[in-house]
C-alpha cells in the first residue's frame, strides 16, 4: 500500500476526495491538525486544516489480504469483548453478594479463615479469595476442615501459580521486538517505559525507545532526558509513516519500547487514531492500569482498549493503594498475564517485574515487608 497526504478542511471532505480520486479501496490512515496561511496578503492569519494521510492499495489482491487480516484481528477483539461483558455482569451481580452476609469461610480451618479475611480486606472478592484458598488447601481429617497443604505462604503461592498468569522477568528471555504501552492518561506509561528500558539494558539487551506522544508539551523531553542518561537511541514519530521509519532505523535493537499518548477510554476518536499507528507494525501491546482504579473501571478500560490485541497488563501506582486485591481480581478473571508493577515515581528504581513471591506477599504481608520480594534495580 502506498500513502499520500492531502490537506482538507474536514474528515468528511477527505473521504469524499478519496472516493473521487482513488475509488472505493483507498482508506484514511491518519489525520492531524495543521495551521496554514489561507491568504498570502494576511500573513498572520492562519486557519486550522486537517492533514490526512491516505493509504492507496497497489493491487486488488493486496487490498483483499489486508482486509482479511483486519477482519481476523477484529474477530479476536470481539471475542475478548464478549468475555469481558460477561465478567462485568458477574462482577456487578456478585458485587451485591459481596456485601452480603453469606458465610464464605465455611469449612475452612482457622488459619485459612484468617488468610481469607486478610485477602478480602485487601480487596480480593470473596468468591475469588475462597477459590484461591480452596486450591491452596486439602482436607484435614483431624480438623475435619480444609487447611493449607503446607505452610500458608508456599501453599497460597502454588494456588496463585495455577490461577494467575504472570509474564514478569520472562520478557528478558523471550523479548518481543516491539513493545507498546497503551492506557488512560496519567497512569505512568512514560515513567514505566523509562524504568523498563533500564531493566532491559541491565539484562544485557539493547533497547531503543520511540514515542508517539508529541501532543503533550514536555512529554517528549521528559522521556528523552531519561533515555539520554541511559545512552539509548530515541525517536519521535508523529504519523504512522514516521513510526514505520523509526522502527526501520531501530531494526538492529533487541527491543523497541513504544510510548503512546494517554487516551481516555471514552475517546473513540483518539483510540482509533492510535490504532492506525499500531496496525502498521507487528507489535506486542501492554495495557497500563493504575492499581488505584476501582475494579469495574479497570474492566471498562480493558474493554475499551480491547480494540487492540492486548498481550498483558502493567499495574502502576501500587504504592497509592491499600487495596491491591483489585489486581488479583482482574488478573484472575481476565487471565491476561501481568508484566510488572510500578511502586513509585522514582526512575528506574520503583518497578517490580511481576513474580509469584511478590504477589503472595502483597496479600499476606504489610507494605513495608514487601521490599524484600521486589526486584529493585539496586538489588
Ligand atoms: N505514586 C506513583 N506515581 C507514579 C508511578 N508511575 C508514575 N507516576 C507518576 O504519575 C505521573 C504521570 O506519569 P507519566 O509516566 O507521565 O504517565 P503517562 O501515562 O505517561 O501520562 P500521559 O502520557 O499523560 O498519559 C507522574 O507524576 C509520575 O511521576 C507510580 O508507580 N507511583
Ligand atoms: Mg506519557
Amino acid at each position: 500500500m502506498r500513502t499520500e497526504k492531502i490537506i482538507v478542511s474536514s474528515l468528511q471532505e477527505a473521504v469524499e476526495e478519496l472516493k473521487r480520486t482513488y475509488g472505493d479501496n483507498a482508506v484514511v490512515l491518519s489525520s492531524r491538525v495543521v495551521k496554514k496561511k489561507r491568504w498570502s496578503f494576511l500573513p498572520f492569519f492562519k486557519t486550522t486544516l486537517l492533514e490526512v494521510t491516505v493509504g492507496i492499495p497497489e493491487s486488488e489482491g493486496e487490498f483483499k489480504k489486508e482486509i482479511e487480516e483486519r477482519i481476523r484481528v477484529y474477530e479476536e477483539i470481539e471475542n475478548l469483548k464478549k468475555k469481558l461483558t460477561q465478567v462485568i455482569e458477574n462482577v456487578r451481580t456478585q458485587g451485591e453478594e459481596h456485601q452480603g452476609r453469606g458465610d464464605s469461610t465455611e469449612g475452612l480451618s482457622l488459619r485459612a479463615q484468617r488468610v481469607m479475611s486478610r485477602m478480602v480486606y485487601r480487596g480480593v472478592r470473596k468468591e475469588i479469595a475462597r477459590k484461591l484458598i480452596e486450591e491452596a488447601c486439602g482436607y484435614d481429617i483431624e480438623l475435619g476442615k480444609l487447611d493449607f497443604k503446607e505452610d500458608v505462604y508456599p501453599s497460597l503461592m502454588e494456588s496463585f501459580k495455577k490461577n494467575i498468569p504472570i509474564e514478569g522477568e520472562r520478557i528478558f528471555e523471550n523479548t518481543p521486538q516491539i513493545m507498546v504501552l497503551i492506557g488512560p492518561t496519567g497512569v505512568g506509561k512514560t515513567t514505566t517505559i523509562a524504568k523498563l528500558s533500564y531493566l532491559f539494558k541491565r539484562a544485557g539487551k539493547r533497547p531503543g525507545v520511540i514515542t508517539l506522544d508529541s501532543y503533550r508539551v514536555g512529554a517528549v523531553e521528559q522521556l528523552r532526558a531519561f533515555i539520554n542518561i541511559m545512552e539509548l537511541p530515541f525517536r519521535v514519530a508523529d504519523t504512522p509513516e514516521e513510526f514505520l521509519k523509526a522502527l526501520e532505523e531501530m531494526d538492529s535493537r533487541d527491543v523497541i519500547l513504544v510510548d503512546t499518548a494517554g487516551r481516555s477510554q471514552h475517546d473513540r476518536v483518539r483510540l482509533n487514531e492510535l490504532r492506525l499507528f499500531l496496525e502498521s507494525a507487528q507489535t506486542h501491546i501492554y495495557l497500563t492500569l493504575s492499581a488505584n482504579l476501582s475494579e469495574l473501571v479497570m474492566y471498562e478500560v480493558i474493554m475499551q482498549f480491547g480494540m487492540f490485541p492486548i498481550k498483558g497488563l502493567i499495574f502502576s501506582k501500587l504504592d497509592e493503594t491499600s487495596y491491591p486485591g483489585n489486581v488479583v481480581n482482574v488478573a484472575y478473571r481476565t487471565k491476561l498475564p501481568i508484566l510488572c508493577f510500578t511502586t513509585g515515581q522514582t526512575v528506574p528504581d520503583d518497578i517490580v517485574m511481576a513474580n509469584y513471591e511478590y504477589l503472595t506477599k502483597l496479600m499476606l504481608e504489610e507494605r513495608h515487608e514487601l521490599e524484600s520480594a521486589g526486584n529493585s534495580p539496586e538489588a
